[in-house]
């Protein structure tokens, strides 16, 4: 029995060293020190035993017991630091990695392109003016030479709120306000970006409502000059230097004269493309120098002060510039379509 019991431990012993985990370790202890194992059957067996004998194999039977519990205590302690330090190991987080970036939304495309024409008149020298999108008639078309019954009011016929208020049908009636509110007539040098509303069916190139900015400067001695210099400046450094400027005429109720401005097409270089429509030039914008009229119902006499007006649509600017092909994308807020110009 003695034997037996020494066989026991050795063995028991040899299959700790052997425990690579938690799970076989506990393995062996059930099978070694359980109620159903050698050592409790040994234990069970111990009345059998002479008087002389079961002090010594009892005493013997607890010993070996008592030193595969160690040794699987023992184990047990080294498996749990190794596996402590494997997690530790693998479970390191590198805190010199950079962050995720959190998703932002960005300006949108017209956005981006109205300020960036407000930065480069800025820096010429003009101020930027708001004013209200529902107007008077007398703002919005009488004191622009557009009298009652003139043909142009059917052109840009508008939605009307009242016989004599309407949602305007440009950004002119801030300019005529500027200029009337100046007590002492002082030069005026301004630009007035802002929403401007028409009655129109909505398709690639039309929309009810759009944008505009339209540009004013009156002074002494203000001459046709002046605009063109002014134009070539902001069309060089809106669409590149090596771009020409070209002014038709044309005609406006409240210019005189009038003109067109064209820029020359980057594309073909002048040769002729889809984008040009084979004339070798874009039209960017209308202008003039302000009608006689107009300066006067402001209370600008027209004998000592002249001026210049442009007025452009930043939807075509920036169809131009982007290579956007329909005026809808602007106001439909696909996001697939604005996230694109978040960096423009
Ligand atoms: C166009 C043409 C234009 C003006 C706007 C203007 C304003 C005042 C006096 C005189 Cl207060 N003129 N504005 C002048 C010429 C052209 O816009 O095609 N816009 C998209």
């Amino acid at each position: 029995m003695k034997d037996q019991l020494q066989a026991l431990e050795t063995e028991a012993l040899q299959k700790v060293a052997e425990a690579t985990s938690l799970k076989e370790l506990q393995d062996v202890r059930v099978a070694y020190l359980g109620k159903k194992g050698p050592i409790t059957e040994v234990l069970r067996g111990m009345g059998k035993l002479s008087k002389e004998e079961r002090p010594v194999i009892g005493e013997l039977a607890n010993t070996v017991r008592g030193n595969i519990a160690d040794a699987i205590d023992g184990k047990k302690e080294t498996i749990e630091a190794a596996e402590l330090e494997k997690q530790l190991e693998e479970e390191t987080i590198d805190v010199t990695l950079p962050g995720r970036p959190a998703p932002t939304g960005g300006p949108h495309l017209l956005t981006s392109i109205v300020e960036e024409i407000e930065d480069l008149f800025i820096g010429m020298g003009f101020e930027v003016r708001e004013g209200p999108e529902v107007e008077t008639d007398y703002y919005n078309f009488e004191a622009l030479n557009l009298p009652k019954g003139h043909p142009a009011r059917d052109m840009q016929d508008s939605f009307y709120i009242t016989e004599d208020i309407l949602m305007r049908t440009h950004t002119s009636p801030v300019q005529a306000r500027t200029m009337n509110a100046m007590e002492d007539k002082r030069p005026v040098k301004m630009i007035c970006p802002g929403k401007v509303y028409r009655r129109d069916t909505d398709d690639a190139t039309h929309s009810h409502q759009f944008t505009q900015i339209e540009g004013l400067y009156v002074d002494k001695n203000v001459r046709m000059s002046d605009l063109k210099g002014v134009l070539d400046r902001f069309a060089k450094q809106m669409f590149g230097e090596d771009r020409e400027i070209r002014l038709r005429p044309s005609f406006f109720p409240f210019t005189e004269p009038s003109v067109e401005m064209d820029i020359s097409c980057k594309m073909c270089h002048g040769d002729g493309c889809s984008v040009c429509k084979q004339t070798g030039w874009i039209e960017i914008l209308g202008a003039g120098m302000v009608h006689p009229r107009v300066l006067e119902m402001a209370g600008y006499d027209p004998k000592v002060y002249s001026g210049f007006a442009f007025g452009m649509g930043p939807e075509r600017i920036a169809m131009l510039k982007y290579g956007v092909d329909d005026i809808r994308h602007f106001y439909t807020n696909d996001k697939r379509f604005l996230k694109q110009y978040h960096q423009a």
